[in-house]
């Protein structure tokens, strides 16, 4: 396609529906990020065009979390776990969102036509912004970049957990008000929200998101993916459950629907055969079963994880290449915004 020409929005051009995810490298990824994403892009990899991505510049909006050396390196931990979790980098691109310029550069111009309002109307920016004394401006337009990681490469859909939602709906109306001021250039993307697992509660406290940034201050909240088997018993077999003697699945508490997802999720089982499994059984039982479920999910992502982190240097040429590979198709796009726009050269 020339620069000039637009996709018709929310229209797939006849081949596989292209998509774009990312996770950011604010943290060690744990069993949400895996079965609330990762493990669904590994699943529809090939039915789709895909770019994945580490969201680098999205774990520096709160400046004070930044760890420079320890980023750089989270970063490559989490693409290297992209790839130990099953992404074909070959039939996939795979990269590192600050390696590709465009991505900053879309944003600053999705700046100029986003209103204000809507950045303050969006739930994370509220429930991340509360009780900081002070805020980046970068958390705020934490959307416009998320905007333009999925216009770049004219993205049909997003896989996301429910929390991302509200951010996708964002992108298609910063879209729509683009296309609308300076004429057709975005194809309109659409939310993908998977049926199981699609949201993991913390351990500790299964009222709250499994979240990168909560698990750094508690030990028991989240299971990581590179947490080791003695760790991962802990965390799980002391997860708060209620105060009931038997496994309850009537009016089940948080933390009960929690460990029941976490094995629907993991094992394929469904909630009638679960109940089947566990009726008149102790919670006791319950996180045997989640832990074993989970050990035997974790395996084989760890024994990967060790092969390719024994060779840097061939990660290293496999991001270059996915970086190419997406500033190919980037630079397309930004050029069409730019010309819309009456900038660039
Ligand atoms: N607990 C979760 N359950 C289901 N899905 C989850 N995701 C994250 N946590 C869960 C999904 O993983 C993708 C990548 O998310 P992210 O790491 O870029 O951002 P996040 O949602 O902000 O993740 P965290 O762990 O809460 O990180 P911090 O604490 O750094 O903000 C997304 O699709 C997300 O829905």
């Amino acid at each position: 396609m020339s620069p000039d020409q637009t996709p018709a929005a929310g229209q797939p051009d006849g081949a596989r529906p292209r998509v774009f995810s990312g996770i950011q490298p604010s943290g060690d990824l744990h069993l949400g990020t895996y079965l609330g994403a990762l493990r669904q892009w590994v699943e529809a990899q090939h039915e789709r065009d895909n770019v994945f991505c580490v969201v680098d510049l999205h774990a520096i909006t709160v400046p004070e979390d930044v760890d420079p050396a320890g980023l750089r390196a989270k970063s490559r931990e989490v693409a290297a776990l992209y790839f130990a979790a099953g992404i074909d980098p070959d039939d996939n691109v795979v990269f590192v969102q600050s390696h590709v310029r465009e991505h900053a550069e879309l944003t600053w111009l999705l700046n100029c036509t986003t209103p204000l309002g809507w950045l303050y109307r969006m739930t994370q920016f509220k429930s991340k912004s509360e009780g900081r004394e002070s805020v980046s401006t970068g958390l705020l337009d934490y959307p416009v970049l998320q905007a333009s990681d999925i216009l770049l490469y004219d993205t049909d859909l997003v896989p996301v957990g429910e929390d991302q939602v509200q951010h996708i709906e964002l992108t298609r109306d910063i879209a729509t008000r683009f296309n609308h001021l300076f004429g057709e250039t975005f194809r309109l993307p659409k939310a993908v929200v998977p049926k199981s697992g699609a949201r993991v509660m913390g351990f500790d406290d299964p009222e709250t998101k499994m979240s990168k940034s909560i698990a750094r201050e508690r030990d028991r909240h989240a299971v990581h993916l590179l947490d080791p088997e003695s760790k991962i018993k802990k965390t799980i077999m002391s997860a708060v459950t209620d105060s009931e003697r038997e496994v309850r699945f009537e009016h089940a508490s948080a933390g009960v629907k929690n460990l029941l997802g976490i094995l629907n999720a993991t094992t394929g089982e469904t909630y009638e055969q679960l109940a089947d499994r566990f009726d008149g059984k102790g919670y006791g039982d319950l996180k045997k079963a989640v832990l074993e479920a989970v050990l035997e999910t974790l395996a084989p992502i760890q024994a990967r994880y060790q092969e390719l982190a024994s060779d840097p240097a061939e990660l290293d040429a496999i991001l270059a290449r996915g970086a190419d590979r997406a500033r190919e198709r980037a630079a397309r796009t930004l050029e069409r915004a730019q010309r819309a726009l009456g900038v660039g050269a």
